[in-house]
């Protein structure tokens, strides 16, 4: 985290990166003392898993907040022409400022924070795609992540891990649901039924209709476990097999486009 701050203090843009599905639960509470100050760029990753028409909704939350927000598909490159874009104007901008204080412009640092499994990584790839030029350590910091130039912009090609937001059950079941906290912490069955829960609240039918279940039944996973046959040898319905199965056909989005967050 100290060696996170140093890099902080020297880049003219934080990308904070979050998953699309749950915008808020997976924003790091550190962010604000990690860069105070520093312009920033909310990255919604994970576009394609997350309902468009909320993800709308929420780009209209954050930017009516006063924030830069863009929503992307990191897997598919998805958003990033629209990314270039926004970085080219940004950098634009700060040269401007320098040319107004008499001094000469520069290329733009920019690093990439966020918890854990947003996406960081696949974010930055994708960012430095083929136009990938090591340009070795910059004065001051003499090991470690190197800085890549994108375009006009030097990018830290290491991300930076923040802590997640712990702060209540409501959110810690999110961040297990798409897979920012490992499910080994968490109990898998009442995490995938706060989840059926929250889904037939907001898309009512959806998951039970995929599965063949009747909707907003009580007894859906182990209705699931009888339904894959996922049987203890007893023949009971494994219910803790149908939650992780559950959970897993959510976070690779094949339940369909689905949302966990809605802006109020
Ligand atoms: N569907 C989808 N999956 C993504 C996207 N970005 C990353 N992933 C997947 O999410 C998982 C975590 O990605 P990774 O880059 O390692 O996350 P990090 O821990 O934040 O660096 C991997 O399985 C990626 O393939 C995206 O935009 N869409
Ligand atoms: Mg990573």
């Amino acid at each position: 985290m100290k060696r996170l701050c140093q890099y902080i203090k020297v880049v003219d843009l934080v990308f904070e990166v979050v998953d699309a599905r749950c915008p808020l639960s997976s924003r790091s509470p550190q962010i604000e003392q990690l860069a105070p100050g520093k312009s920033r760029l909310l990255v919604l990753n994970k576009a394609d898993l997350a309902d468009p028409s909320v993800t709308e909704k929420w780009l209209s939350f954050f930017r009516q907040a006063g924030e830069k927000a863009l929503a992307v598909d990191s897997r598919e490159g998805k958003g990033f022409r629209r990314l270039s874009f926004l970085l080219e104007n940004f950098s634009k901008e700060v040269n401007e400022k320098l040319r107004k204080k008499g001094r000469k412009p520069r290329e733009l640092r920019a690093a990439v924070v966020g918890v854990p499994n947003v996406g960081k990584s696949t974010f930055i790839n994708r960012l430095i795609g083929r136009r990938i030029a090591s340009v070795g350590n910059r004065p001051g910091i003499t090991k470690g992540p190197q800085w890549i130039r994108v375009g006009k912009v030097f990018l830290l090609d290491t991300p930076g891990m923040l802590p997640p937001r712990l702060e209540s059950e409501g959110v810690i079941f999110k961040l297990a649901a798409v897979g920012v906290l490992k499910m080994e912490n968490y109990d898998v069955m009442e995490v995938a039924n706060r989840l059926l829960q929250l889904l037939e609240g907001f898309y009512p039918g959806v998951v039970g209709n995929y599965f063949g279940i009747t909707p907003g039944d009580d007894l859906f996973l182990e209705q699931l476990a009888l339904k894959k046959k996922f049987l203890l040898p007893d023949g009971v319905p494994d219910q803790d097999r149908a939650a992780r199965f559950l959970l897993e056909l959510f976070q690779e989005g094949r339940l369909g486009a689905l949302t966990l967050e809605r802006p109020c």
